[in-house]
């Protein structure tokens, strides 16, 4: 049996791949501080739907799967030695890393949020490398990354999968081919760190020849998977707030509580979007498709399909008569842009991606109906600016 060891286990995307990992037969063990929890309480938000503690998540597990996932309260950025032991003894064959501070809105708050953001995740995927390192094993770890670090437009280039064939010329008509990391344009301190980690990751694969798989997903929407629906204990969370809350999930919720769609600025710009059921999907696929020592890092782009905000904002207001509301953007972007993305290895791997589809609309407004009693307004608008020439995403009237 193999065994994987998922860090940041209790988040979004963390969760769901835990259960599903060991519905498949893999050992899992969970590492995760909990701060996810706590930057809710710092924010007074909390996800709509209400998440069990993490004892009678891993319970409710164990009652419907009859399957054991350990759990190690550590914090990776700040606990290297306790990271370091929990790898020595749980002796994974993998890692997923999803142990980072994920919001672009809470990373560009203030000094104190930025600071944290980088501190927690450059500390945290270092930590990860050395420990390994240190303790001398080959584990293949698969790290979270984001399409952010590419920036987001190809100006009609398709965004290949991390790497760039170029051909640098020299003085005298000579050529050198040669294969680089895609140049990263991240567009918030969060995305900056993910293009951060991609230089730890280049050197550790290097130079302790660590097999690393670095995936570039963009943002997930949806709720539940196959596992986390069999016990109202097992639910995932669901964020909609102005920090936490991704763009599609933020609408379909607005959609549902009567709340105008936040349209940042124009609409114009376009995102790839991924299922949380293919999310899970595809880290299995990557755990059973490991790169060889010595490779370089393998680079997959974790998408599904590309859409502009506003046409999602349209879609959904053909389907529920939700108002759209076109706000100041509180975010430096791009206005519009075009994006094209490839998703070719995880499609060679069989993945049939999940598409923006009514059905699972109907399905996410439903697990948003359900709880909508839950609902904080004050929460929703996107506060976190920028730059001080950017405002907050408020609707006016
Ligand atoms: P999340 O905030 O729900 O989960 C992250 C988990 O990591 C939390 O449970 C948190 O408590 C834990 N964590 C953070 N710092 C830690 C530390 N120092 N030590 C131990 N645990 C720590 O986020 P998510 O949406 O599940 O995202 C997971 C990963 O996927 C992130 O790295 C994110 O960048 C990436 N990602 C997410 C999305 C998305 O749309 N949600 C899209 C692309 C990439
Ligand atoms: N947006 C709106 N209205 C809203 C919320 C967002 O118009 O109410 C716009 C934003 O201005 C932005 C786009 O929608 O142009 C996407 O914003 P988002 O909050 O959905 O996503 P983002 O900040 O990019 O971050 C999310 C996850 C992050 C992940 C990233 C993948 O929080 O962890 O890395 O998606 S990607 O965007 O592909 O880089």
């Amino acid at each position: 049996m193999k065994s994987v060891l998922i860090l940041g286990g209790d988040g979004f995307c963390g969760w769901p791949t835990s259960l599903h990992l060991s519905a498949n037969g893999y050992r899992v063990g969970i590492i995760d501080n909990l701060s996810r929890r706590h930057i809710d309480d710092e924010l007074g938000a909390a996800s709509l739907t209400p998440i069990a503690s993490i004892g009678q998540r891993l319970q409710a597990w164990h009652g419907v799967a009859g399957q054991t996932i350990d759990y190690f309260h550590i914090d990776i950025a700040n606990d290297y030695a306790g990271l370091r032991d929990a790898i020595d003894s749980f002796k994974p064959d993998a890692v997923v890393h999803f142990a980072e501070q994920r919001a672009a809105p809470y990373s560009m708050t203030n000094a104190t949020h930025k600071r944290y953001t980088v501190d927690n995740n450059i500390r945290g995927t270092h930590n990860l490398l050395v420990a390994i390192s240190e303790l001398g094993r080959d584990i293949h770890v698969v790290h979270l990354g984001t399409m952010g670090v590419y920036g987001y437009d190809g100006s009609g280039l398709e965004i290949p999968e991390g790497y760039l064939d170029v051909v640098v010329k020299g003085p005298n008509e000579e050529v050198y081919p040669r294969s680089i990391l895609f140049p990263t344009a991240p567009g918030s301190v969060y995305h900056m760190t993910k293009s951060m980690d991609q230089l730890l990751f280049q050197f550790y694969a290097r130079n302790d020849e660590l097999r690393i798989t670095d995936l570039h997903q963009g943002i997930v929407w949806g709720t539940q998977t196959e596992e986390t629906r069999l016990h109202d204990d097992l639910i995932n969370r669901f964020d909609y707030d102005g920090d936490y809350g991704t763009v599609l999930n933020r609408f379909l919720m607005q959609a549902a509580v009567g709340h105008a769609l936040t349209v940042h600025g124009t609409g114009g710009q376009t995102r790839a979007l991924i299922n949380i059921q293919d999310t899970v999907r595809c880290i299995r696929l990557a755990i059973e498709h490991p790169p060889q020592r010595g490779d370089r890092v393998k680079i997959f782009n974790q998408v599904a399909e590309t859409q502009r905000v506003r046409d999602l904002a349209k879609t959904i207001s053909e389907m529920t008569g939700a108002r759209i509301a076109y706000v100041d953007n509180p975010r430096k972007e791009a206005a519009e842009n075009d994006l094209r993305v490839s998703n070719a290895t995880f499609r060679a791997l069989g993945l049939k991606p999940i598409l923006l589809d009514q059905q699972l609309f109907n399905e996410t407004i439903e697990i948003v109906e359900r709880f909508k009693d839950r609902y904080n307004p004050a929460v929703v608008a996107a506060r976190s600016v920028w730059t001080r020439d950017n405002k907050p995403g408020v609707v006016k009237d």
